[in-house]
């Protein structure tokens, strides 16, 4: 199926926007070699950027109202990672994919790893999913997982999460994210304490099952299965519960589990600082969870997180080493599509962030200079990196313009027969 998008035709759809690419890479390097910036070295960094590929993200979307499906769409985890390998030969930066239990649940886990590594690709942090009753379950989340007040419904959430890690050893991931929809909608239903400390508990025992060389990443989300109040509310419950846990265990900042105007660049500095940053779930939102395209809305935002991030990095943090996924509902939009575009996004923010003027940044904000200071991490933004990340596609053998190659090669009609659509419209968070 990844044939509909071979390497002849990338290299075919290369032809024509190469001379053009070679005149603005040149221009550009001109430009940030007169700011002291050598283009050379931003450009080895872009291409070792890497943004792990959600696996639910290649289905289509939907609202609790409706799902709108569209042509072709993967049936099963297989076809899933078909259509991320095809994101990851016009991107090239997308080499992982993060799979969702039991949504991608097989009989034979070496056989997925097989095709996945057949493809190119190697599988990231693994999420459980105790927020859903599956067929055939016998104790139900209706009223909580891993913080539920019956003891039976705790243990089937917590040998669920033990199986994920065991399904997640096969596939060679390291990681297991945990998100729980736990929480309440009315005033007095829950007590927060007690049920924290059932969270915690449950916790406790996934915790005491994750490898020595695996991190457990904790996410927390606002609201939303609950509406009242929610577990793992915020990067406050989220850090001392991972604080409780152990080193093992960090917090993950999915960019739309926040209130409106939350300061998450300030967040993701203090997790930095306290060596408890796990990674992020890179979307973009408007109102609430909104699960949009990663940079189609707060790109500012998305570049001051970065900023924060690089310079980390550019300070030698210890133990600093954030996983970078993608999670993100594609309602309006060709999943594939979608996706390579907000890797690309994700990875300008870095690659802009890489520009920033650190030591001039630094003497501005000892003598508070807040104006030059300001304008400091403008200068960067506002900086139009995209010959740096088109050619970064390009060396490694990637589109240097993947929506037009994509579209060239005509994938869901393609595909159409091959994949006929289910019966019958669902509703749903995927
Ligand atoms: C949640 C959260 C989790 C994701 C599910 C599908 O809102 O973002 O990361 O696994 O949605
Ligand atoms: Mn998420
Ligand atoms: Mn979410």
């Amino acid at each position: 199926m990844t044939e509909i998008v071979s390497e002849s035709l990338i290299a075919d759809q290369n032809t024509k926007p190469s001379d053009q690419l070679d005149r603005d890479y040149e221009h550009l390097a001109s430009q940030l070699d007169s700011r002291g910036i050598d283009i050379g070295a931003i450009s080895a960094k872009a291409e070792r950027f890497a943004v792990a590929v959600p696996s639910w993200g290649t289905g289509t979307g939907g609202t609790r109202f409706a799902r709108f499906p569209g042509l072709a769409e993967p049936r099963n985890v297989f076809e899933k990672l078909e259509d991320c390998a095809v994101i990851n030969k016009l991107v090239r930066c997308t080499p992982r994919v993060s799979p969702h239990f039991p949504w991608d649940k097989v009989d034979d886990f070496s056989e997925l790893r097989e095709h996945a590594e057949n493809l190119g690709l190697a599988f990231d942090a693994v999420n459980s999913n105790t927020f859903q009753d599956q067929p055939g379950q016998a104790h139900s989340y209706k009223y909580g997982s891993l913080s539920n007040t019956s003891q039976a419904a705790r243990e089937q959430a917590v040998e669920h999460n033990i199986e994920c890690i065991e399904w997640g050893k096969i596939l060679g991931s390291n990681a297991l994210t945990v998100w729980v929809g736990d929480g309440s909608n009315f005033p007095g239903q829950q007590h927060f304490t007690h049920s924290l400390e059932r969270y915690l508990e449950s916790a406790r025992k996934i915790y005491d099952a994750i490898p020595d060389d695996w991190q457990m990443f904790i996410e927390h989300k606002m609201f939303e299965p609950a509406f009242y109040s929610t577990i793992i509310q915020d990067w406050g419950s989220n850090v001392l519960c991972a604080m409780e846990l152990g080193p093992k265990a960090k917090s993950l900042v999915d960019l739309g589990h926040h209130a409106p105007n939350v300061n998450i660049e300030m967040i993701v500095a203090r997790l930095i600082q306290f060596r408890k940053l796990a990674g992020f779930h890179f979307n973009d939102s408007k109102y609430g969870d909104d699960d949009l395209d990663s940079g189609s809305i707060n790109t500012y935002q998305q570049f001051l997180i970065f900023n924060e991030l690089v310079d980390a990095e550019y300070r030698n943090t210890p133990e600093f080493d954030p996983a970078y996924m993608l999670d993100q509902s594609h309602n309006v939009t060709d999943p594939i599509e979608s996706l390579m575009n907000s890797a690309a996004e994700v990875q300008r923010s870095y690659v802009k962030a890489l520009l920033v003027d650190r030591e001039t940044l630094d003497g501005y904000q000892d003598a508070n200079d807040a104006l030059m200071a300001a304008n400091t991490l403008k200068a960067a933004y506002n900086t139009d990196v995209s010959p740096i990340l088109a050619m970064a596609r390009k060396q490694s053998g990637g589109a240097i313009d993947p929506i037009a190659a994509y579209r060239a090669a005509d994938y869901r009609q393609q595909l159409a027969s091959a994949r006929p659509a289910k019966e019958g419209s669902s509703s749903g968070i995927v």
